[in-house]
């Protein structure tokens, strides 16, 4: 691990034992940067191959910039750079000695904030890219909302395109001062800042002498030391829930008997574990959990396996697997906080199809209780939500739901809600109110 230099601002050390795997997206307003400072972090790290870089090279010289246009390395030579901005979400494997990442480059533009949610969906980490040089904008506060309400918990922070206004430090200190207050309220640990220049690599990999005034971490420093593996931990034990498994198959087995796969998560299943099927509530016990590499003594989170029980249950796919001493509450109405996506607004009586973890039930809205100011985070009364905001509702389901408070459990805590005539997602949401803390004054 690298170390720190003196003054760094602090990264929480998390009590779970740091996994070599980083997930994080890169997150933040359009052109602000996130392409640029990906592509720069994977040169600088020499995670790009010769004919990648020429790839690169060549199209950078077809769109007439000069030198080499880094943001190509993610947006690849795609069609959407045609508009030069970045539509879906671009992954990236990255290794370093220290260890691995998953990078999510999403889209900043407005119009795509579905895609970006989707990509910080899995993260572990928010690097928000601002450019410096105009500082915090609503769409950014957005894109950290929404971050935080996905459950991610740390921040870094890409004060970005210093070289436009000669590394200023009041510009730098403007962005230390706005990303204080919203992240604090919002449940985030920690949060960096890092003054850069993506576009000449000035303290993404290689440390910069153009801001002698700053001596925290690089880009790449910042990201070496952050703890990982919170995305498996988010599901796991130590945020408060117990065993879940959503069942994702039902499956014959040759010799007679059923079994059940699916992903676990919120905490180990075992054989000899007492189990509850919801949403039906039928008690029974975990006779054996295999995976195709054979039976198991614990299945940790984030496993695929299947399950044998030890009665004839009655269990479709759909159905939760949950610690019958600790199970998720079964409910057909729900609070939840959503981000809205589509361009016709979310209003009482509204009709969508919910999918929570491997079920899809009708669901309809019942009220629109609130909205999220991004800028000052207050929840205020409403009746409808207009695209891309976020808000509260109360929304009632066809069949009974099993579902977890979105703060115990990112997967039984969420959901997506299905328009039923264009088939196209609409929102993303999670059990229970915002965890936003309200404003002091
Ligand atoms: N001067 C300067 N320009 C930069 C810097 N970083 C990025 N740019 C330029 O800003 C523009 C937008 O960069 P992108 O990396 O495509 O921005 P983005 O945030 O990925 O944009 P979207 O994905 O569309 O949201 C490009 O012209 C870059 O060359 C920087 O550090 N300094
Ligand atoms: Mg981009």
């Amino acid at each position: 691990m690298a170390a720190v230099p003196d003054g760094a601002a602090a990264v929480t050390q998390s009590p779970e034992p740091v996994m070599d795997l980083l997930r994080f997206a890169a997150v933040g307003s359009v052109d602000d940067g996130k392409s640029t400072l990906i592509g720069r972090l994977l040169h600088d790290t020499k995670q790009l191959f010769d004919d990648q870089l020429e790839a690169v090279a060549t199209a950078s010289r077809r769109r007439g910039a000069v030198g080499v246009d880094l943001s190509f390395v993610t947006d690849g030579l795609r069609a959407e750079r045609e508009q030069g901005i970045t539509i879906d979400v671009a992954y990236r494997y990255a290794a370093t000695p220290q260890r691995k990442f998953v990078i999510a480059d999403c889209p900043g533009h407005v119009q795509y904030t579905r895609n970006m949610a989707t990509g910080a969906s899995t993260a572990d980490l928010a690097l928000v890219v601002v450019d410096a040089s105009k500082g915090l904008r609503e769409q950014t506060r957005r894109h950290v909302c929404i971050a935080a309400l996905l459950g991610v918990r740390q921040l870094i922070v890409a004060a970005n395109k210093m070289d436009r206004i000669a590394w200023d430090k009041d510009a730098y200190d403007q962005v230390v001062k706005d990303m204080i207050v919203l992240p604090a309220r919002l449940g985030i640990e920690s949060c960096t800042v890092v003054p850069v220049s993506a576009l000449y690599g000035d303290n993404v990999a290689d440390r910069s002498d153009a801001a002698p005034w700053y001596d925290g971490p690089t880009i790449l420093q910042a990201l070496e030391q952050a703890p990982a593996g919170a995305w498996a931990g988010v599901h796991g034990a130590h945020h408060g829930s117990a065993a879940r498994l959503p069942v994702q198959w039902v499956l014959r087995q040759p010799g007679g008997g059923r079994s059940y796969a699916g992903m676990v998560n919120g905490g180990p299943i075992r054989p000899g574990d007492e189990v509850v099927v919801l949403p039906g509530g039928q008690r029974t016990r975990v006779t054996a959990v295999e995976t195709l590499d054979g039976p198991l003594e614990e299945a940790s989170v984030g496993l695929s396996v299947s399950v044998r029980l030890a009665d004839d249950v009655d269990v479709s796919r759909g159905d939760i697997l949950a610690a019958a001493d600790d199970p998720p509450e079964v409910a057909s109405e729900i609070e939840a906080t959503v981000c809205w996506f589509d361009q016709r607004p979310l209003s009482a009586g509204d009709q969508y199809r919910m999918k929570h973890t491997t079920r899809i039930t009708p669901a309809r809205v019942l009220k629109v209780t609130g909205r999220l100011d991004v800028n000052d985070l207050e929840l205020s009364p409403t009746e409808s939500l207009n695209e891309n905001d976020i808000g509260t509702v109360i929304l009632t389901t066809a069949s009974p739901l099993a579902a977890d408070p979105y703060q115990r459990n990112r997967i039984t805590g969420s959901f997506v809600l299905i328009d039923p005539t264009t088939n196209g997602t609409v929102a993303a949401g999670m059990v229970g109110p915002p965890d936003v803390t309200p404003s002091p004054d």
